[in-house]
Formats: C-alpha cells, sequence, structure tokens
C-alpha cells in the first residue's frame, strides 16, 4: 500500500493541485451564492420598502403598483430608460389635484418635509403615494436580467435618462400638471440663485403650471436670520417673468426658525405659519 512519503513528485503535485482546484471552486461558489443572495435582497428590500410605504394608503392594489413599477426598467439598460417609460405607473396611481394646498420646493428638501410631515398644511410630491413609496431609494435593472438591484445603479448624473431620474422627472411633471389654486413653492434663500432653470423645479415643474388651473404662486424664501438673498433676487425676478398670464406670483422671506416654530405648533392655523 503506497503511503504518502514514498509517491513519486509529481503525483504528489498532482494531488496538490486537485486540492486547491476544489478549494478554489468551493470560494467561488460561496462568493456567488452570497452575492446572489445579497443581490436578491436587494430586490426584496426594496419591495418590501415600496409595498410598506403603499399601504398606508387606502384604496391601492400596492401588488399590482409594484409590477407597473417594474415594468419601467427591468430588463433595460439603466441609462436607457426615459420618463416615459413610467406613464404605466403614473397611470395606476394618478395624482390627485389639492387645491390651493401643493407645495413645490428647490434645495429645501429637509425643512419642507420636516415641515409637511409635522404639519398638514401643504402637500409635496413626496407626500402622495408615487412619491412616497420611493424617496430616497435607488434601484435599476440590466439588460439580460430580471433582478432589480438597489447597489451599482447609475447616479443622478451619470447618464441622462437613468432609471431613477427619469422616474423623478417624470413624477414631478405629472404632480406639476394638477397644480391648481394658490400654489406655495419653498425655495432656498441661502444660496444665490434660490430660481435655477436646470432644476426639477425650474426646468420641469415651473414650465407645467396652467393658469387654467393655478390662480398664483406664492415663493416662500427660507432665510436664516439676518443673512442670505432676499425677494429681489435676480433668479426669484427670472421666476416671476416665467409666470404664464393669469398667474399671480408673491414671494415673502420666512426664517427657517419661523418655519420650524410653526412646525411645532401643529394647532396654530397654517396661515399663521407665514
Ligand atoms: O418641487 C420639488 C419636488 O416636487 C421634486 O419632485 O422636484 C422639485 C425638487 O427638485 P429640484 O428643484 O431639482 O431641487 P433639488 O433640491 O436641487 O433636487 C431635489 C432632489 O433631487 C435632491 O434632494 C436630490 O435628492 P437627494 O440626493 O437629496 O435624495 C436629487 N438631486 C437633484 N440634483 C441631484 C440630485 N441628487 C444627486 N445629484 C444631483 N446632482
Amino acid at each position: 500500500m503506497e503511503t504518502g512519503e514514498d509517491r513519486p513528485p509529481q503525483k504528489k503535485r498532482r494531488r496538490c493541485y486537485l486540492i486547491l482546484s476544489v478549494a478554489v471552486f468551493l470560494i467561488t461558489a460561496v462568493v456567488a451564492v452570497a452575492l446572489g443572495l445579497a443581490l436578491h435582497q436587494g430586490t426584496d428590500h426594496l419591495k418590501t420598502t415600496f409595498i410598506s410605504r403603499c399601504e398606508k394608503f387606502k384604496g391601492y392594489s400596492c401588488q399590482k403598483l409594484w409590477g407597473a413599477f417594474e415594468q419601467a426598467y427591468v430588463g433595460r439598460d439603466p441609462c436607457k430608460v426615459p420618463m416615459e417609460d413610467y406613464d404605466p405607473l403614473i397611470a395606476a396611481a394618478p395624482f390627485k389635484p389639492a387645491c390651493n394646498r401643493m407645495m413645490f420646493w428647490s434645495k429645501t428638501k429637509n425643512v419642507v418635509h420636516d415641515f409637511t410631515e409635522k404639519r398638514d398644511c401643504f402637500v409635496t410630491l413626496e407626500d402622495t403615494l408615487l412619491g412616497s413609496v420611493l424617496n430616497g431609494l435607488t434601484w435599476c435593472g440590466k439588460e439580460g436580467s430580471s433582478e432589480t438591484f438597489t447597489t451599482g445603479c447609475p447616479g443622478w448624473t451619470d447618464c441622462e435618462n437613468n432609471t431613477v431620474r427619469s422616474f423623478w422627472n417624470k413624477a414631478s411633471a405629472a404632480f406639476a400638471d394638477n397644480a391648481c389654486g394658490d400654489v406655495t413653492a419653498m425655495l432656498n434663500g441661502s444660496i444665490a440663485t434660490p430660481f435655477s432653470p436646470v432644476s426639477i423645479f425650474g426646468s420641469i415643474e415651473v414650465k407645467r403650471f396652467n393658469s387654467t388651473r393655478m390662480t398664483s404662486l406664492n415663493v416662500i424664501l427660507v432665510t436664516q436670520k439676518d443673512t442670505g438673498t432676499n425677494c429681489t433676487n435676480a433668479s426669484l425676478k427670472d421666476l416671476q417673468k416665467e409666470m404664464k398670464k393669469g398667474i399671480k406670483y408673491n414671494c415673502k422671506e420666512v426664517t427657517e426658525a419661523q418655519i420650524q416654530e410653526c412646525s411645532s405648533h401643529p394647532e396654530k392655523p397654517c396661515g399663521a405659519c407665514w
């Protein structure tokens, strides 16, 4: 019976290669399964979040909405998802006009949503069903795959028709199409151009304001005490010029402290906030 000591060298080498190959195969298999599970967990986590947020809104089939959502990007190049691909999703959960309560914003995400979470005075896109289920999330598909990925997706500026940005462009357009009555926009008085024509607010939403439905645009310029710009800012004058005939334009400087004060007193009437 041959023992390991008296085997010829080439036999030993073959045995070492075999053991090494098996080890490499096992490690590769473990990594592949772990990666697959992680990616699948990405889909599961996104779907779980989508469905649980959706169920906070009554009267919708959240599974159907998830299906309409997936159709826009699954199996597609994540840089070739134009905003129109989300039309079926918007059609499945159309925005309802909240006349005199709709709030738009730009560069004021945190102060706006802190306000709308604590006070039931206004509705932003992110307070609606579609804006809420996807707020703060990342997702994309890949050609030849039925998976939803939540990592490795193109960033906001990586390509024009990227999966996430096209959703927000489409949703913003549809939300703005429903703007009616007195509309409010919370803009940032701490930056040089509170109104940027290349922002979503400037490039998509303002363009869709319709004077047959809207009566006014009331800008709330969020300022810090004694610093920042004011309503005479040149970019705000440009915004005023963009108002279609029949839409009145107003602007008011309000400190962030005053907005926070109003947020923390829900008993105060909405009109007393500024
Ligand atoms: O009226 C609002 C609302 O209706 C929304 O749908 O569009 C309007 C706000 O968009 P906006 O005018 O472009 O304002 P912002 O603040 O420049 O951008 C809004 C959000 O888009 C940002 O908060 C970013 O999301 P995030 O990263 O905070 O979760 C995102 N965004 C815009 N430009 C971006 C970007 N994210 C990454 N890179 C960029 N260059």
